[in-house]
């Protein structure tokens, strides 16, 4: 409301200086027309058009030093390369004719600035010229998409091939949940209408389908280093988007349906946490945190909700490791299966502690919903 207040009251200021300079325009008596540019008008503007193009070659150096960190590290899956290389051969051209368009555009908005007695020329078409500016962008364009189009379809190649590790990404407002295909690799049936909260089958995974006994559900995503990973993707609620920006990945999540992604880690997160720029993003990043008292942050990869889904989709995420095959295998040994957690005597403690556990997170989350109001 403050603000809105002083808007308007900047806005009437403005108004009325406007006014002011009209009102002293107006009172002085002059013999030439203000209100047509002269010679000495048109050159003060062509000269401030060659200081908007410094501004504008100015800006884009500041920000390419300033903000080139901001960037993501290496990519830390195998097809990560050649998305990267398609990004950068994209910037790489239109700086390039951005930079001189640019300079071209404003050099002749000055060159033929407006001059007493210079007339202009009728220059009604050239073929040659129209052929040029036409053929190049087309030629560069069809061969992006082209590499576009071709490294896409490979990326976007989800086979069974090489033996993949079947995960699951549930999605739902605001939190991932990762299901394994346990000893089997195969994923139990799940369907939205099958969910039963009473008895902790969160997902909606039917209890009848022998596959679903072993699968493992879990709350952070571990991932073995160099094995093919087919993510399969489910919504529970509205469309939200599994956003792995470390292995440059990304697939939205449909209710209704299953959604795929699949990808092959390379670095573990151990190797990731030295890398270069990783270990300086950090050091920035504590120097805030301890400025505010915050404890220190390591790095980690992390699996985002991309799709504003609702008021808290920007704390909608998961920790995602990376390790060797033994240890996550070790990792993988350690968590209950479905059969274990939900299929057994509904009177169980366990079941009950973890229905009420389930519950009090649904409790926390509802509380900081309520807070954020
Ligand atoms: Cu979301």
């Amino acid at each position: 409301m403050t603000a809105l207040l002083t808007f308007t009251v900047l806005v009437l200021v403005a108004i009325a200086i406007w006014q002011m300079t009209k009102i002293f325009e107006l009172s002085q008596t002059k013999t030439e027309r203000s209100q047509i540019a002269n010679d000495s008008d048109n050159k003060n503007n062509g000269y401030l058009l060659f200081a908007f193009l410094i501004f504008i070659y100015g800006i884009t150096i500041f920000s390419f030093a300033k903000y080139y960190k901001m960037l993501l590290p290496e990519a830390a899956s195998e097809h990560g390369g050649d998305y990267d290389q398609l990004m950068w051969v994209s910037f790489a051209i239109i700086f390039f004719v951005q930079t001189i368009t640019q300079a071209l555009l404003h050099y002749f908005g000055y060159k033929y600035r407006g001059e007493k007695g210079k007339k202009a020329l009728f220059f009604a078409d050239n073929d040659r010229l129209e052929f040029i500016w036409t053929i190049i962008p087309v030629i560069v364009l069809a061969g992006l998409i082209l590499w576009g189009l071709y490294t896409w379809t490979n990326i976007m190649d989800i086979n069974e091939d090489d033996d993949p590790l079947i995960v699951e990404l549930y999605a739902q407002q605001f939190n991932w949940t990762a299901r394994y295909g346990g000893d089997d690799n195969v994923l139990g049936e799940a369907n939205v209408r099958l969910i039963d909260i009473a008895n902790a089958n969160v997902l909606g995974i039917d209890e009848s389908d022998p596959n679903a006994e072993d699968d493992i559900i879990v709350k952070e995503l571990h991932l073995p280093v160099g094995r093919k990973v087919n993510f399969k993707m489910r919504s529970q609620d509205v469309l939200h988007s599994a956003y792995m920006p470390h292995f440059r990945a990304q697939m939205n999540c449909v209710p209704g349906m299953v959604t795929q992604f699949s990808f092959t880690p390379t670095i573990t997160t151990e190797e990731m946490r030295l890398n270069p720029d990783v270990v300086d993003k950090v050091k920035r990043t504590n120097a805030i945190r301890a400025q505010k008292g915050d404890d220190p942050w390591e790095f980690d990869y992390i699996l985002l909700c991309n799709k504003i889904c609702g008021k808290s989709h920007y704390n909608m995420q998961m920790k995602i490791i990376v390790e060797t095959e033994e240890e996550f295998n070790a990792w993988l040994a350690e968590q209950q299966t479905f059969k274990a957690s939900v299929m057994v005597d509904e009177t169980e403690t366990e079941t009950e502690e973890q229905t009420a556990s389930t519950e009090e997170v649904a409790d926390v989350e509802s509380e900081e919903t309520a807070s954020e109001e």
